[in-house]
């Protein structure tokens, strides 16, 4: 139900889904939902006003091992080796500190452009695996961490239950990480109690080798799967594709169609390795390709087959990850890139004659993070949350640029961020590229930082 206007804004230029529009009148009303978008004078906004972006799946403790990982081992290094570490570092998070470090997090996330972000949340219990006294403590640090920061969140905490495609058990370092299934639909049923127009609470499925095929059937079976996001980590890397056919003759993601009604709930996080029929039959679906170009290049995933994808009219979106980038800019960037330096080509993410490349990847990002985040976003127009960024029209970079230019400078042609000023909600939460509270939040996160250096 729509609130009572609140505010009016204008925008010189606004982007919409059929491209700018001039003289924008933006009405947010008291819920910070956008009550309508016509003509008329407001409070002045700047130049170039756009939606922001959802980021839709971050494992936000990862942060703060940003840089940690990139010293040669005694092996040789790949994403498992990756993994050992990462494990080690999980092992020192607890409450307090998730908090702090989700929060510096969120607020380098909204100062990037990023207005929702899609948790996807397996840290649950104590390192050894016993429960907190409050079972959904670390789900609650999360909560804390998006409202202090004050970007949205799709909450997803993940069910994990195996070591493997065989079903082993969970090994030390991830027991921490385990639910049975009726304890994971009792902790979705509290966290759901937290449920608002900036918070939603879906349902992830760690991998196919965390889920053993019975604990898929009886989720997807229970009315707590209903009509909420399902997210899930998918041939990500080579190793579980080959252990998938392995163990359970076919590819994951062929599997997964087998097995599950894949629709447009649920998002695919990574599916770098495809055969040319799961390109198709997921672009068919309509589920959403969680697309983490940065972290994908980290770990030495693999590339995603993006213009086959795109020319099946498939829906893809973007996520930090690991964070050791936190930018949509980067990541779109990246996305382009990895597919001109494979194929030698350029502009690969556009279609036709004409179109631009970076406003080609930004909507279509937009569409797939709000698919993937299960809230009304993406999109400036009535009845969406009010999420927009106002870019800095000051910038050097973008001196002369039009509407048939600046996102493609926006996302092609800088290193320092253009995004000026940031609303999540009707609400600033970033002004004059200042957050509303990031000195705190930065300390806090450098106080926990420098007492977990020292064990
Ligand atoms: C994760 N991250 O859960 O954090 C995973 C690694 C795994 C990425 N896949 C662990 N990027 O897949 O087992
Ligand atoms: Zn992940």
């Amino acid at each position: 139900m729509a609130g009572t206007i609140a505010t009016r804004y204008t925008a010189d230029r606004l982007w919409t889904p059929q491209g700018w529009t001039s003289d924008a009148l933006l009405e947010v009303d008291d819920g910070g939902m956008l009550a309508g978008v016509g003509a008329g004078e407001g409070e002045r906004l700047g130049r170039w006003v756009l939606p922001g972006m959802p980021n839709l799946h971050s494992h936000a403790f990862q942060r703060a091992m940003a840089g940690l990982a990139e010293r040669k081992g005694k092996s040789d290094d790949s994403f498992w080796t990756w993994r050992e570490t990462m494990y080690a570092f999980a092992a020192t998070i607890g409450p307090d500190e998730l908090q702090a470090i989700a929060a510096q997090l969120y607020v380098e996330m909204l100062k990037a452009g990023y207005t929702q972000v899609c948790e996807f949340h397996y840290l649950h219990h104590q390192p050894d695996g016993t429960p907190y006294a409050q079972p959904e403590a670390m789900s609650l640090a999360l909560i804390e961490a998006a409202r202090e920061a004050g970007i949205a969140l799709t909450l997803l905490p993940v069910l994990y239950m195996s070591g493997g495609f065989d079903g082993r058990p969970l090994a030390p370092r991830q027991r921490r990480f385990g639910h049975d299934v009726p304890s994971y639909l009792r902790l979705l049923e509290s966290l759901r109690a937290h449920e608002s127009d900036k918070l939603r609470v879906g349902i992830a499925l760690h991998s196919l080798r965390a889920v053993p095929e019975d604990a898929l059937r009886q989720i997807l079976a229970n009315d707590a799967s209903k009509d909420c996001p399902i997210h899930i980590h998918i041939a990500e890397q080579i190793g579980e594709v080959q252990d998938c056919l392995a163990t359970r003759g076919a590819r994951p993601v062929e599997w997964l169609f087998d097995h599950a009604p894949v629709d447009a709930r649920w998002t695919l996080v990574h599916a770098t390795h495809l055969s040319d029929a799961e390109t198709a039959q997921i672009a068919r679906s309509g589920a959403v390709a969680g697309l983490c170009p940065t972290t994908e290049a980290n770990l030495g995933d693999g590339l995603f087959p993006l213009a086959d994808y795109i020319d099946a009219k498939g829906t893809l979106g973007v996520g930090s990850d690991s964070h050791i980038s936190v930018s949509p800019v980067e990541e779109l960037r990246w996305l382009e890139y990895g597919q001109r330096l494979s194929t030698r080509h350029r502009n690969i993410a556009a279609c036709h004659q004409g179109d631009s490349v970076g406003e080609t990847l930004w909507r279509a990002a937009l569409h797939g993070g709000a698919t993937a985040s299960g809230l009304p976003i993406g999109e400036l127009r009535a009845n969406a949350r009010a999420d927009l960024l106002v870019l800095d029209d000051r910038a050097p970079l973008l001196a002369a640029r039009d509407e048939r230019s600046v996102i493609d400078s926006f996302l092609f042609a800088g290193n320092a961020s253009l995004v000026r000023d940031v609303m999540v909600g009707g609400e600033w939460v970033v002004r004059g590229f200042v957050h509303r509270d990031e000195e705190r939040i930065a300390a806090r996160y450098r106080s926990v930082m420098e007492r977990l250096a020292q064990h």
